[in-house]
């Protein structure tokens, strides 16, 4: 089974029983009924996730070997593990819509599936890793909390587990920034120009603005998605700044304002032309990223060959062993 399955009038009265299930708060599973929108819908989200928890390991894994104490090495192999984890489920969800994994894979690859853009950016000093703790991990919590309670159940499930891995890794990440903002005038100044570089990439990785996002309707009304790119953004933003000031950092948006009767932190202006150059495959690190996975895959290629042998000696084993 593909996605690229041709699309057939669907029943509307099984239409109608699976919008009444959502509109109970119902989890829908993988052997009911759904409409074809909606199951291309999740395998779009799913595996585009998938591919960024395994691309996101790339900057932080680029760290692992210069890590400034084995406590720190051990965290952030820990980490970075956790990201193949976290991946490796999300592919698991997808596949129980009908996809195979190779095929998500595939795209990935050839360069016709999108990962997030916030991995298509540098790391170019130790206090990067804190601070992809601290607002990447950051962001990833606030948009994945709520997507633990989105109508499809293995994708809301994965999620749990998912969150509680990211507030540790959000936690490490923020523990070295107080460190470096509380260490030497050289520290300091290496966690506040990493501060500036990945604030904006972090706000672009909610997605574009409720005005330009096509899919977000949609998800809202299945449930999938229960907050819009913009709101997540907002909570995000009204989080991270007094933690912010917390370790006396500075966000780069001097503009920046609290709203005392919404209680927002309002920020400035997204460039909108820097995310779509990034989605388009024109970041600063996008080439480098893709290469690197092409690079693994074949390299991988052996232990996927062994594994298939593996699995089919098991297979002959256990046929005769029946016969
Ligand atoms: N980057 O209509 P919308 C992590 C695309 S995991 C690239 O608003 P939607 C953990 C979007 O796909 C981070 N593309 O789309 C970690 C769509 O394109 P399409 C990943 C983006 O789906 C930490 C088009 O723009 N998290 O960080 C981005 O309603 C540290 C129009 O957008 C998830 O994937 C973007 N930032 O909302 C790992 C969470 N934003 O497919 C390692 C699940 C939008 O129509 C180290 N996903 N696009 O061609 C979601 O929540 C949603 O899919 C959004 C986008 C919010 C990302």
């Amino acid at each position: 089974m593909t996605q690229t399955r041709t699309a057939v009038a669907e029943d509307p009265a099984k239409v109608a029983a699976f919008e009444a299930r959502i509109a109970a708060g119902e989890s829908i599973e993988p052997k009911d009924w759904m409409p074809e929108k909606y199951r291309r819908q999740l395998v779009r989200m799913m595996s585009q996730h998938a591919h960024s928890e395994i691309v996101g390991m790339l900057p932080e894994g680029n760290w692992i070997t210069r890590a400034p104490s084995l406590r720190r090495k051990i965290s952030l192999i820990a980490k970075v593990q956790d990201e193949a984890g976290h991946g490796l489920y999300i592919y698991c969800g997808a596949e129980t819509l009908g996809v195979d994994r190779s095929e998500l894979v595939g795209q990935l690859l050839d360069g016709t599936a999108k990962y997030s853009s916030i991995f298509n950016y540098p790391t170019l000093s130790w206090a990067d890793i804190g601070v992809i703790g601290w607002f990447v991990d950051g962001a990833a919590i606030v948009n994945q909390t709520i997507l633990a309670k989105a109508s499809y159940g293995p994708y809301a499930r994965a999620m749990i587990r998912v969150c509680k891995e990211e507030n540790f890794h959000k936690r490490q990440g923020y523990e070295i920034v107080a460190v470096l903002a509380n260490g030497t005038p050289a520290q300091k100044a290496m966690v506040q120009d990493a501060v500036d570089r990945w604030w904006w990439p972090s706000l672009m990785m909610f997605g574009p603005s409720d005005t330009d996002s096509p899919n977000t309707a949609e998800l809202i009304r299945w449930k999938v998605k229960r907050k819009t790119n913009d709101e997540l953004r907002q909570r995000f933003v009204n989080l991270t700044v007094p933690q912010a000031m917390a370790v006396n950092l500075t966000l780069p948006d001097p503009g920046m304002r609290h709203d005392a009767e919404t209680e927002n932190w309002e920020f400035g202006a997204i460039d909108w032309d820097e995310f779509n150059q990034v989605i388009r495959g024109n970041g600063p690190c996008n080439k480098e990223r893709l290469d690197a996975r092409r690079k693994a895959h074949d390299e991988g290629a052996w232990v996927r060959e062994a594994a298939s042998a593996y699995a089919g000696k098991q297979r002959a084993s256990q046929a005769a062993e029946a016969a």
